[in-house]
């Protein structure tokens, strides 16, 4: 197949809850669509996850979309495509610009899984010789909180709706004792911390203190280019080291493990550049024994319907931060909503992402002039 239109539509959603990190404070979320539309008529949608400012990554919304118009569309203008996973050798003599490369990526996958009739989740699960669950265990990822009480009524309430696991924000090392209280109020949670670069190699001897069994993970603890001094750290730590902001690529997967930098990785498929490079993480960390899983960053409803079809890869089994659309906006750019039922998400049955835009939106996708 050729791909004839491609349309860009930039969204800005309010969030319910403005949500803290050490990078920023979110609470107005700017993603784009991306509508590709093949020669026989079929369209395939993906988001472009970049957020507006570059604190959690370089890219941002606005640089993204030129690549996207001025370098990475044209790469595929007349270009015959028989499989998905072309589109990332297509594009890999272009540098850097994960995100812009994936927004394209992931349309494409959800073109392929409509013209074959499945769902992404099948397609997907095809690719990798395993199965495709119904339903996709998750987790929630709570913003950075300024004290004890406002920390417990959050954590009471993940607990309520049933998540399988609290991801707790943290922004400096001082908050750690907030986490430990926590982490004794509530033995029977899973829990696990994001630091988003907030600790230094300094605090090892305070975070090797951290024995609790219900801390899982420690998520992203020092700089994002950093792979020695996690290594040192997680040589000097029980808890097992997740990286996030440091993992863009299978090299970056392969040097974490190599350096013994991490035990686990927070998969996002917009940070590595898309579904196929996902994928071949996800089977270098199940060889290597490396857990994977997961992660979010606050998508839209398209971005999360794709991300729901490769968390539902039967072995991918550590709760991910996929959580309900009710967490995060109060208007979404789809029809459907999804819903917890006993802390996990169903996959949608529909073909390829198995979800529709918006009347609005569909609308707004296809009056933007193609740039293709
Ligand atoms: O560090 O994992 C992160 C959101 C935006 C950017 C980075 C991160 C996050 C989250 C939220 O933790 C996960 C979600 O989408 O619910
Ligand atoms: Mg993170």
């Amino acid at each position: 197949m050729k791909i004839i239109e491609m349309h860009l539509l930039p969204v800005k959603l309010q969030l319910k809850n403005a949500f803290v990190s050490n990078h920023e404070t979110v609470s107005r979320r700017e993603v784009s669509i991306i509508g590709l539309k093949n020669d026989t008529g079929i369209w395939g949608y993906g988001e472009l996850e970049a957020f507006s400012t570059p604190y959690y990554t370089p890219e941002t919304q606005r640089s993204a979309r030129l690549i996207i118009k001025e370098t990475l569309g044209p790469l595929l203008k007349n270009v015959q495509i028989n499989q998905p996973e072309e589109i990332t050798n297509i594009f890999s003599e272009i540098a850097g610009n994960q995100m812009a490369k994936a927004a394209i990526e992931t349309a494409v996958w959800d073109l392929f899984a409509k013209i074959q009739k499945k769902s992404l989740a099948v397609l997907i699960a095809q690719k990798i010789h395993t199965k495709s669950r119904r339903n996709v265990p998750v987790g929630i990822s709570i913003g950075a909180k300024s004290s004890f009480a406002e920390l417990k009524n959050a954590v009471i309430s993940a607990n309520y709706q049933g998540y399988q696991r609290i991801k707790i924000k943290v922004t400096s090392a001082e908050e750690l004792n907030l986490i430990k209280k926590i982490l004794q109020v509530f033995p029977d949670s899973t829990f696990m911390i994001d630091a988003n670069s907030s600790f230094s190699l300094k605090i090892a001897s305070k975070l090797a203190e951290i024995t609790a069994p219900n801390l899982v993970m420690i998520e992203q603890p020092l700089r994002t280019t950093d792979f020695v001094d996690h290594s040192i750290l997680q040589a000097r730590i029980t808890t097992r080291l997740c990286l996030d902001e440091n993992i863009f690529s299978l090299d970056d997967v392969r040097t974490a493990y190599t350096l013994k930098s991490a035990q686990a990785i927070n998969l996002k498929l917009a940070r590595v550049g898309g579904i196929a490079n996902a994928l071949a993480i996800i089977n270098f960390c199940w060889e290597h024994g490396l857990l994977v899983w997961c992660g979010g960053m606050l998508e839209a409803g398209i971005g999360r319907a794709t991300n729901l079809a490769v968390a539902s890869l039967l072995g991918l089994d550590f709760p991910g931060d996929i959580s309900a659309s009710s967490r995060y906006y109060s208007k979404d750019v789809i029809t459907s909503e999804f819903m917890l039922a006993r802390g996990m998400l169903s996959v949608p049955l529909g073909l390829g992402i198995g979800v529709t835009l918006t009347p609005k939106y569909q609308q707004a996708l296809q009056d933007t002039t193609s740039f293709l």
